[in-house]
């Protein structure tokens, strides 16, 4: 009968110096395989004496149990050795958990216009799309702005190779889709959306800007009206701090119009760059929507009044984060983007 003590130190030596997974399972049919030293040493078990065989099986199960977890142990050491090798030799590791995309945020001026929205909508005002690309018909004739009024200088615009198709300069020809929507109705409604001028870019004006037009149609409207929701919309939007005034003004799609303007939040009215040294930053026209615009929507002047505005969510956020430069907004640069995150 083979020497169990002999072959258990023998096999433990050898398995100490096996150093790779194939070695290991050479190791392994040597001595634990079915032609392994130990399998038939177990086998050889049989032919002994009856009495010596409880005694030799017992141990070799034991010199197997042992051999057996000295294997599984030496087993995890090996892998654990070639897995930190192929780590050294190799900068991926690919259980590593992924990277996390990085989410974005809202624009900082779409944040306002959300603001804008949920404002309005406290005061019963919905939200109503209408086209960035208009026709001349739309976007001026209809606000009683004909061809050659002196008015279209203050709105030079982008257009189109066809002839009569152009960039809006205002949300103001959305009161004309409105009014047509919803006629005979009384309504309120914001119109919010992109605007185009070709125009001198500055630090409060830019060539692609937003509006948002409010509109509202009834009978008994006055400019009162108008000026109850605008000062609410100021509180709201700014805080009870900000101060909002009222100028005479013209356009000709409104009688009478008003300008607004609020205390610049940059230098706090004493005068700076961004409010021309007035010491305001106009935020908004307005005014009572003009009889022939009224009847151009549907409405009968003599029955219907309403009022109208189109406000600059991009000077209001320039008041609210008391930001210096409206180009700021859409020159990309994630520093400033991510600052309203
Ligand atoms: C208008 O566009 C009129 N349609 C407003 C109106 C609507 C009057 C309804 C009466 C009734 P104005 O050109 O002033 O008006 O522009 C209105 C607001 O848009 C300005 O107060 C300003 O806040 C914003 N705005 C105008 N031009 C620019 C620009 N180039 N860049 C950024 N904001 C601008």
């Amino acid at each position: 009968m083979v020497d169990m003590d002999q072959l258990q130190q023998r096999a433990l030596q050898e398995l100490e110096d096996v150093g790779s997974s194939e070695g290991l399972e050479a190791w392994r049919q040597a001595y634990l395989g079915r032609a392994g030293e130990l399998t038939t040493a177990l086998r050889g078990i049989g032919q002994l004496p009856a009495a010596e065989r409880p005694a030799a099986g017992q141990r070799a199960n034991q010199v197997r149990q042992v051999l057996t977890s000295a294997f599984e142990a030496r087993e995890k050491a090996i892998e654990a050795q070639s897995l930190a090798a192929m780590l050294e030799s190799s900068s991926l590791d690919v259980r590593l958990p992924g990277r996390p995309p990085s989410l974005g945020h809202l624009h900082v001026i779409n944040q306002v216009l959300r603001d804008v929205y949920a404002i309005f909508a406290q005061m019963g005002f919905s939200v109503f799309q209408t086209r960035e690309v208009e026709d001349d018909t739309t976007n001026f004739q209809m606000l009683n702005i004909p061809p050659d009024h002196p008015a279209r200088d203050m709105w030079s615009t982008f257009y189109t190779t066809t002839p009569g198709v152009l960039l809006r300069t205002h949300t103001s020809p959305g009161q004309v889709h409105a009014m047509r929507q919803f006629h005979p109705d009384p309504f309120r409604v914001i119109l919010p959306g992109k605007c185009y001028r070709y125009e001198q870019v500055t630090t409060r004006s830019e060539y692609m800007f937003h509006q948002v037009e409010g509109l509202a149609i009834g009978q008994h409207i006055t400019m009162g009206d108008l000026k109850g929701i605008l000062e609410h919309f100021a509180r709201q939007m700014f805080g009870p701090e900000r101060r909002l005034r009222f100028r005479a003004s013209y356009f000709p799609f409104t009688e009478p119009s008003a300008e607004a303007d609020v205390d610049c939040a940059i230098c706090g009215g004493k005068g700076c760059q961004l409010c021309k040294h007035t010491g305001w930053l106009e935020i908004l026209g307005g005014g009572m929507v003009h009889p022939t615009v009224l009847a151009n929507g549907g409405y009968d002047p003599a029955i219907y009044s309403g009022f109208a505005f189109g406000m600059g969510p991009e000077r209001l956020a320039l008041l609210k984060y008391g930001i210096n430069d409206i180009r700021l907004f859409y020159a990309n640069d994630v520093r400033f983007l991510q600052q309203f995150g």
